[in-house]
């Protein structure tokens, strides 16, 4: 694909940001466009708002930032990246891929090509995104104005993989499209760029590649609450199983699975199948599972109790974030784990120093003064180097800790010592 050419990349966010950054780098003109004005303020003041971007990489950008749909009839390749939510039930919510293919439609230019990389189920391109296009510019897709899906893959605080190494798949349902898109991330990606053989294909391969997480991830928590009442150390098994050189990936227990993706994207394919006569009970249950396992801690913190011979009344939890050293609340199971906890009137004591403003104790100490348990929530590093600190000769008032990542297994009879009853998620 000529470099010469322009692009325009359609919401700035985690994914958006940095793929216009280096389309740019890579000698596209490119226009980042973006519907919030505070974040298109913070860039054109070279201020960054994702963590895996810096502020240099802005100022020293030539990337146009504008919140002009206008601008697209003078582009010709048209990335959209723009979140693609549940709502409360569960149902995914396309509302805001729609408005934006909405506009795109209406200011594309004749023959350009429109890709969509944000998380979309099999059939969203074909049965609500090519009508959008075709209603609203009056092209025909494939033949005067083309599409592709490539789903995005950004790990965010990922440090090795990047919008730039990761490998992508690209689908299309006619093969100027695909040659199109093909092109276009041949000249932009360093990595292995794969054909599907439709645009079907390409959305179900994001969705399946975070179901499969999802589903491991369901299955060690089964198997942590199984080995929980066995007195087997799930997370010594995973790590013997892991030695296999073949065919095992370890994935760990915690107290559920939070995040834009991996809670999110399984609901896509059991919404679509289920209204294409098919239920994905399996997919179902390791949903069912995974959502369940704040319901496990607070069993853990009865069976803490059991311990005690006495009733928790304050409980220090510990991280707020869906996963460490990051801030992102999103389908957080800590936030669950507190409603559960206040919802059966304990006390609750919240700190994460990536939340301030949501916590209620200023640092760690305060947070656990005074409180009968800790739940570590989140696997902050700042949490663990605390832990790992502790003078175990101190007195303590959490006479229960809860580890919800098992990250402090080693502490275990240190902690015991100290007369605290350790409990982790399928480890003791
Ligand atoms: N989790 C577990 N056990 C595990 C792994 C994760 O309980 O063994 C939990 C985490 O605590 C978290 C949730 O699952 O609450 C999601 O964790 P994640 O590591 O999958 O992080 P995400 O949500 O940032 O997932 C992203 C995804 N990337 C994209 O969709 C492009 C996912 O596909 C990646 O597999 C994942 O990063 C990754 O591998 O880090």
């Amino acid at each position: 694909m000529n470099n010469k050419q322009s692009v325009a990349i359609i919401g700035l966010g985690y994914v958006g940001l940095p793929l216009a950054l280096l389309t740019e780098q890579r000698g596209f003109k490119t226009i980042g466009l973006e519907k919030d004005p505070t974040k298109i303020d913070s860039l054109k003041r070279g201020v960054s708002y994702i963590d895996d971007v810096t502020d240099q990489q802005i100022s020293q950008s030539n990337v146009e930032f504008t919140d002009d749909f206008r601008i697209l009839d003078h582009t010709d390749v048209v990335v959209l990246c723009v979140p693609t939510p549940v709502n409360e039930n569960k149902i995914p919510d396309l509302s805001i891929v729609e408005g934006a293919i909405n506009e795109i439609a209406k200011h594309a230019r004749e023959n350009s090509l429109i890709i969509v990389e944000s998380t979309i189920n099999p059939g969203v391109c074909d049965e609500i995104i090519i009508p959008l296009i075709e209603k609203n510019s009056g092209y025909t897709v494939g033949r005067n104005i083309f599409l592709a899906h490539c789903p995005e893959r950004i790990n965010p605080g990922d440090e090795k993989w990047n919008v730039r190494n990761i490998n992508r798949v690209v689908g299309a349902n006619d093969k100027i499209s695909l040659d199109k898109a093909m092109a276009f991330y041949e000249s932009v990606i360093e990595a292995n760029i794969k054909a599907m053989g439709n645009i079907k294909e390409a959305e179900a391969v994001k969705i399946v590649e975070n179901s499969f997480r999802d589903i491991n991830i369901a299955f060690v928590n089964e198997l942590a609450m199984s080995f929980h009442s066995l007195g087997i150390n799930v997370v010594n098994v995973i790590d013997g199983a892991a030695t296999k050189p073949f065919s095992f990936m370890a994935h760990y227990p915690s107290i559920g699975v939070g995040g834009h993706c991996i809670p999110v994207d399984p609901y896509y394919m059991i919404q679509y199948a289920h209204d294409h006569g098919f239920d994905h009970k399996f997919l179902s249950l390791a949903r069912e599972i995974n959502e369940g396992m704040p319901e496990f801690v607070l069993d853990l913190l009865r069976e803490g109790e059991q311990k005690l011979g006495n009733r928790v009344k304050r409980v220090t939890v510990l991280g707020l974030s869906y996963k460490p050293d990051v801030a992102d609340l999103r389908e957080s199971p800590a936030l669950k784990l507190i409603d559960i906890l206040e919802n059966n009137s304990y006390s609750v004591v919240k700190y994460d120093p990536y939340f301030l403003a949501q916590s209620d104790k200023p640092n760690i100490e305060s947070a656990l003064s005074n409180s009968d348990c800790v739940i570590i929530a989140t696997p902050h590093k700042q949490f663990l180097d605390y832990f790992y600190r502790l003078d175990f000769n101190a007195k303590f008032d959490y006479k229960v800790l809860i580890d919800g990542h098992n990250n402090l297994n080693k502490l275990s009879s240190s902690l015991e010592s100290a007369q605290i009853i350790y409990l982790g998620i399928g480890t003791k």
